[in-house]
Formats: C-alpha cells, structure tokens, sequence
C-alpha cells in the first residue's frame, strides 16, 4: 500500500492512540498535524483515518464530479441515534432524497420569513432573563438554550421552556446522554474488548434512549391525531406532504430520526457560533466598536427595538465577524468525502471508493496560501468584498460541501445575526480579559468557561 505522513510515535497494535486526547481528538489532531503536510495518516489501534488540512486537496475533494459525502465512524456510531436521518443516511438511501425534496421548502427565504418571529420572541425571553442578571452569563450555556428553543419552536412546533424552568427540560439531559452514548461507542470501534463495552454502554444508556424515543413517538402521534392540519412546519411537512412527483411519504420511524437530526444538527452548531463571535468581539475593542456603531446605525437609539425580516441581510459587519469566527472555528468541524471511482490525488496518493478523507476545517482554513501569514488572527475584513478578490474558491467550507451540505445555513446565519445585533444594540458586554479560550468537544466545538458581563445600554441621544 501507499505510505502517508504520521505523527512521530506510532507503536504497535495501537498505532498513534498515544499522543491524543480522547477528551478533544479535535485539537489533538490538529496539533499533531503540524509538519505533516497537507494530508496525513492516524492510526487508533487498526482504525486508518486519512486525514487532509491543505486547501488546495481539500478543494479537490469538494469536485462532485469525482468525490462524495462519507459517513466517518463518528457519523456512523451518530446512525445509532439518528438513523437515516439527513445527516446521517447513505447517499443512496431513498430517505435521504424523499426527505430532501420534502424539507427543502422549509429552508427557504420564504419560509424564514415566517420563523422571524418566532426568532426574535425566543432571543426576547432570553433578554428578559440577562435584564435580571446581576453576575456574568455563561455564554455557550445561554446560546445553546436560545437556539435550542428557536429549533424545536420553528421546526416542531415544541416549547422546551429553557428560560422558564430552573433545570433544563428532561429530554435535553437524556439527548445528550444518548447522543454521547453513541459518540463512545463509535471510539471503541477496533479497540479490544470493543463490543463487551458497546453492550455495557447500550445497557447504561436504555433508559435515556426510550425517554427520547418516547418523547418524539408523543410528539408525533399527538401531531398526527390532531384535527387542525397544520403543515407549515417541518413536523407539519413531513406528516402531511406527499412527494409532489411520487407520492411517496417518509415513514413515523424516519420521522422521529428527522427529528433527532434537526435537533441535533440544529443547535449546538448555532450556538457555538455565536460563542465564537462573541469571544472575538469581546477581545477587540475596535472590532466591538463598530458592531456596535452598525446596530446603532440600523435600529436607531431605541434599545427595544426589533430587526424586521428585512433588516437583518443589512448587518453587513455582523455577518463578516460570523463568517470569520466560522473560519478559525467551524464548529462542525471536519466531514469525509469518497471517490465515486478510484481516483489519484494531486498529491499523487490513491483514493478507491472504499476510502474515504476526513477533511479537518479548522486547519483548512488557516491554510496560509489562502489566508496569508496572518492566517491565526480574527480579522473579519478577510470577508470584505474585495478582499476575497484572487483568493481560490472551494477553500472555505463551515457548512460543507456539495449536495449534502447544510440544508440549514440559511436559518443558522438568520438567527445568529438577528440575535447578535438585538445583543449588541442592547447590551454593554464586558469580558474578562484573564479567560483563556477552552474548548469542549462533542460532535461540536464550543467555547467552555466563557462568561460576559452584561449591562443595559442608556438609549443613545
Ligand atoms: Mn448543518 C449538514 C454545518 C446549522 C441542519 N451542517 C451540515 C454539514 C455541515 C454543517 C459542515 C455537512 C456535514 C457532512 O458533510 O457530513 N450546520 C453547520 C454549521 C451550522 C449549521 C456550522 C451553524 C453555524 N444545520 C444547521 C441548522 C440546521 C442544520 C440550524 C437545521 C435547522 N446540517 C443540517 C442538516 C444537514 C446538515 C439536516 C444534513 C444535510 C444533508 O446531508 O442533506
């Protein structure tokens, strides 16, 4: 076979397991990467994983043409869980068309028109909670409640009470359980003793599993008994829509692991995004300034104010300072791609359908024959118009690539902005500049430990 860099170290049976951290593969790998060149090998006990932090190969791999999506073992061990859902069903799985054809109506511009309010009252009871607050606010915590709400609120119809309740509500505990269930069970994969653990693991996690399925079947058979149809909703759409030119449906089980999916996929990367961008804000004086000076410049002096629907594709600097917090953290941070045929690479190694690449974002993006030798600062005029000029498509890729990327970019960046300027035109935000960015790794990558002090800003003049 073909022989790839490794990290220096590799023993044995199991291989270059020495040297990461189980608790943050993420970041280890992108730190053993360094060295390497663009497209390297690790190995966890008999387990290859291929990975790729060079633009120029990641952009080879986006080609449709030559390469699909691949489920990597942590997208497999996430089927466990969320089956055929979009994120995690096989290209050629009839589900993952039907549910595609169906749903994409329900990411239009249109259709975010009617989640706008829906947006903006969950961002206000959030606001209505940090106008009490009289400690610093744990960042990711809060975020990832609002964009719990706004998800399950828009696509279900289902009210989680996050800012009501003092715990959160059962089924996010028991979510998280089961989702990290799955997450460890996918690490032990060629590990020994593998599948003595796996059942230990099943058996822990039994009682979180049923109380999600539970839930969900609830929520469904609720939906379907009702007289009222009300298909304007995701849940609505798959209950109630046909295929326009098959007529096909999808069934309650792949409805539930719709569900999962949008739950799952829907929030936590929202969340840590807007983690990111406040971390960044928060650290730049300059950069805060003006974030501050364009909501001003939109909304007027009075801090209740809401965007219209409108108004939140003109917040042209929020966007950018998004954008590049999604360059340094994209908060999915890798996926795996597969030749349709086997195929060389430019960097001469051979790829066969078989194979597959995990493409390692974070390192991709700081490539610095894109990005320059500043490629490690935040520096959200990267994104300007004209700065882009010359710089090589299909390097920049948060949202994926190809006919399996995001279906809900669009709604992620809606909301993010639309709560980042109610913030900014609402609040004085104040870090404590002795915090050291920490980030925890699930499926996704969020800012841990990051609190900011909140105060309510006097009208201007
Ligand atoms: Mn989202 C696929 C990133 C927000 C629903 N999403 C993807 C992929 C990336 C991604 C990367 C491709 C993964 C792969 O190739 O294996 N998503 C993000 C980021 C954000 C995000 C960085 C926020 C920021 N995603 C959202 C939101 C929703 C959503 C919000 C739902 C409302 N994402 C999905 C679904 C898929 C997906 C569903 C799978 C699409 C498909 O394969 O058809």
């Amino acid at each position: 076979g073909q022989s790839f860099p490794h990290p220096p170290g590799r023993r044995p049976l199991v291989g270059d397991v020495l040297g990461a951290d189980p608790r943050k593969p993420l970041q280890s790998s992108l730190e053993r990467s360094k060295g390497l060149g663009p497209i390297f090998e690790l190995k966890i006990f008999d387990q290859k994983f291929v990975v790729v932090t060079g633009a120029e190969l990641s952009a080879e791999l986006a080609d449709e043409s030559r390469f699909e999506k691949a489920l990597s073992p942590a997208l497999e061990a996430l089927r466990e869980f969320a089956g055929a859902g979009l994120f995690t069903a096989y290209n050629d799985e009839t589900d993952w068309a039907l549910a595609h054809d169906l749903l994409r109506p329900a990411f239009t511009r249109d259709a975010m028109r009617r989640y706008h309010p829906v947006m903006l009252a969950a961002a206000q009871e959030l606001f209505d909670h940090w106008d009490e607050a009289t400690a610093p606010v744990d960042v990711s915590a809060d975020m990832t409640k609002l964009t719990m709400e706004t998800i399950s609120r828009t696509a279900f119809s289902q009210d989680f009470g996050s800012f009501t309740r003092d715990e959160p509500h059962p089924f996010i505990p028991a979510m998280i359980a089961a989702l990290r269930a799955g997450q460890r069970k996918g690490t032990l994969n060629s590990m020994p003793g593998a599948s003595l653990m796996a059942k230990r693991i099943d058996k822990r996690n039994a009682h979180h599993q049923a109380y999600v399925d539970g839930l969900l079947d609830d929520i469904i058979s609720t939906r379907r008994a009702s007289p009222e149809v009300d298909d304007t909703d995701l849940l609505g759409i798959m209950l109630h829509t046909p295929h326009p030119e098959t007529g096909a449906r999808l069934d309650d089980l792949n409805i539930r692991h719709q569900i999962l999916t949008f739950l799952v996929a829907g929030h936590e990367t929202t969340s840590g995004a807007l983690s990111f961008a406040l971390y960044y804000l928060t650290r730049n004086p300059g950069l805060l300034a003006r974030a501050h000076e364009e909501v001003d410049r939109i909304l007027g002096p009075d801090r209740d104010v809401e965007p219209t629907f409108e108004q939140v594709a003109k917040f042209r600097f929020l966007r950018r300072v998004l954008d590049e917090g999604l360059r340094l953290w994209p908060t999915a941070p890798a996926y795996a791609r597969s030749p349709r045929e086997t195929t060389t690479l430019s960097s001469g190694h051979v790829m066969r359908p078989q194979d597959w690449a995990l493409v390692l974002l974070p390192a991709v993006h700081r490539d610095p024959s894109v990005w320059g030798d500043t490629a490690d600062e935040f520096d959200p005029d990267r994104f300007l118009p004209g700065h882009s000029r010359g710089r090589p498509t299909q390097t920049y890729k948060p949202f994926g690539t190809g006919e399996r990327s995001c279906i809900g970019r669009q709604f992620a960046l809606h909301e993010a902005i639309l709560v980042l300027a109610r913030m900014l035109h609402r609040y004085e935000l104040t870090a404590d500049l002795s915090y050291e960015l920490s980030i925890t790794e699930r499926l996704t990558l969020m800012p841990e430990g990051f609190e900011l002090g909140l105060t309510l800003r006097t009208p201007a003049r």
